[in-house]
Formats: C-alpha cells, structure tokens, sequence
C-alpha cells in the first residue's frame, strides 16, 4: 500500500472544497534551474495559480512520502539539495517504499497528480525523442506516461535538445493528443513557432477542457499535451539558441553522459553558454503555461 499522501494545506482545503487544483513538478526546481532561481520561479509559478483562481500542488517525494503541495520550508528545503534524487516512473516507487527524499518529472508528476485527483498540470518542457534515439534508445518515460495517465499537461512544446518529428510521430502512434494553443504551427520551446504544423489546435482553455472531458466519458486511458507558446518577447531567435544546443550535445557525447543524466546536464550547459538568457526564457515561459493551467482547471470544475 502507498503511505499516506500529505496535501499542504491549501490543497486539503481546495480538495475539501472541489475546488481547481493545477499540479507542478519539482525535477525543474531540482534539477532544471540553478538556487536561486529555482525557489524564486516555483514560489512566483504558485503565485500565477492561485491568481488564477486554482490552488497549486507542487509535487515530491519527501523521505519515502507523496507530497501533494509543498509548504513553503519544504519548497526551500528541496531547492537547496543537490543530493535529491530525479524520480521518473522507474524510480518513484522505490523512493516512496525506501524512505527516499527525490523531485517528480513530468511523468512522476503525473502519476502524483492522478493519485491526489488533479487532473491539470503545468511545467516548462517535458522530455521526449532524443535526437540520435535511432541508435541511444532515450525517449523520455514523459512520453509514455500521456499515454496511460488522464492528465492534461501543459508545457512550451518541445525542446530543440530534442528530435520534435520523431517526438510527434511517437505521441501520434501512442494516441496522444498534441494541441497548439491559439496557432497552427507546435511552438519550440524558446521559439513560439517553429516548422512544424500542430496536429491540433485550441482557441482556448475551454475547448482543451472539453476534450478532456470527453476522453473520461470515451473511457479512453492517458492524457492531453497542450503546447502553450512562449511570449514573443521572451523568445530566443532560432540562430542564437541552435549552435549552443549544438555544442551542449557534442559535449554530452564526448563525456558519455548516458540514461536520466542527460537532460539535466544539456539544461545546465544550455544556461552556462547563454549567460543565463535561457533560464530567464524558461521562467517566463513557465508562469505563461501556469496561467493556462489555471484557466483549464477553473473550466474543468
Ligand atoms: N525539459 C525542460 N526542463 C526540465 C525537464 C525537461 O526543459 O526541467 C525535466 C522534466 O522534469 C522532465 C524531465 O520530465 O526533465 C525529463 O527527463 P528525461 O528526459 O530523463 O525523461
Ligand atoms: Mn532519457
């Protein structure tokens, strides 16, 4: 039997109320963003839900506990450890039955979210088909978690450390349903657009709750992937980002950085070489998906 999940308590009261709830992850506090950053964007992230009008439920494991909405020491606390484990869904049970103390990705999160009946969630970038996956096999435990977990997630679309087709392809086979918000095209991450077309397309938050709805009613498993684009302020143009991912890769492969490693060391290396003009990217983008969480878990109730 999984322990007790603890809810914060702003959670147990928005859970006793019905009230919306939009789960967050914490592998981007721990292993996406450098202290103190990290803290500053997770607490400003929960400010952007609850101005909103939904309650944030940041997720983690604490000492082989499910937390389902960290209090505000806590959030601290796992901001400034580096010894906190990355907990995708290979590893979280483990950590919950052996006393473990880690952060959630994506996949975890979502896992998380479904055990404390939240069904929105919102972060940055989720993992997915990594360029050269033809012969290293990585593609993210993300991707196969929205094909079995009814949460909605919302993300900036997918990282060009990443093969989008091949990502896109993956989802299209696992039936996972990808909506652009408000444009044709899949926004890239630090890019609101990019080449290729978004295989669906919502308005607003509404139709995404909708869609939502009726997979629960079809019966269907797994969950939505809405690609929410980056303010165009904050982008970062394709020619700047494109040689920094570049090198971040061929440096990962000359050290042989292998299995859950390799996403956070291209992340730190992408913020080094852009003189942190990536993390102020990330940040911005975050609290925008954050905002439109929100709006889909206030129409979802
Ligand atoms: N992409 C980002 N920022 C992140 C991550 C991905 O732009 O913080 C994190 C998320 O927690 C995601 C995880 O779920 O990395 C994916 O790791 P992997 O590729 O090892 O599955
Ligand atoms: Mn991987």
């Amino acid at each position: 039997m999984i322990n007790d999940i603890r809810y914060s308590a702003e959670v147990a009261i928005a859970r006793q109320d019905s009230r919306p709830i939009v789960a967050l992850e914490s592998t981007i506090i721990t292993h996406g963003m450098p202290y103190p950053q990290n803290l500053e964007t997770a607490q400003a992230v929960e400010q952007v839900v609850r101005d909103g009008g939904a309650t944030p439920a940041t997720i983690a494991v604490i000492k082989g506990m499910l937390h389902v909405g960290l209090d505000a020491p806590t959030l601290a606390e796992l901001a400034q450890m580096p010894a906190a484990l990355k907990l995708s869904r290979a590893d979280m049970p483990f950590a919950l039955a052996n006393g473990l103390t880690g952060a959630t990705t994506v996949a975890a999160t979502m896992i998380g979210a479904r055990l404390g009946g939240i069904c929105v969630f919102a972060t940055g970038g989720i993992g997915g088909v990594h360029r050269g996956a033809e012969t290293s096999f990585d593609i993210s435990a993300d991707l196969l978690e929205l094909a079995q977990t009814p949460v909605t997630v919302v993300a900036a679309g997918a990282k060009a450390i990443l093969d989008i087709p091949k990502t896109l392809e993956f989802l299209e086979t696992q039936g996972v349903p990808v909506i652009a918000m408000g444009q044709d095209t899949l926004p890239a991450f630090w890019s609101s657009t990019s080449d290729h077309p978004a295989p669906l397309t919502a308005k607003n938050a509404d139709q995404v709750a909708k869609a939502h709805l009726m997979r629960e009613a079809m019966g269907l498993p797994g969950g939505q992937l809405v690609a929410n684009p980056i303010p165009k302020e904050h982008e970062i143009p394709q020619h700047v980002i494109d040689p920094i991912i570049a090198q971040a890769l061929s440096e990962a492969e000359e050290q042989g950085i292998i299995g859950k490693a390799v996403t956070p060391f291209l992340l730190a290396r992408i913020f080094e070489l852009t003189d942190g003009a990536s993390l102020t990217a990330n940040i911005a983008l975050v609290r925008n998906n954050a905002r439109l969480a929100a709006e889909i878990a206030v129409a979802l109730y």
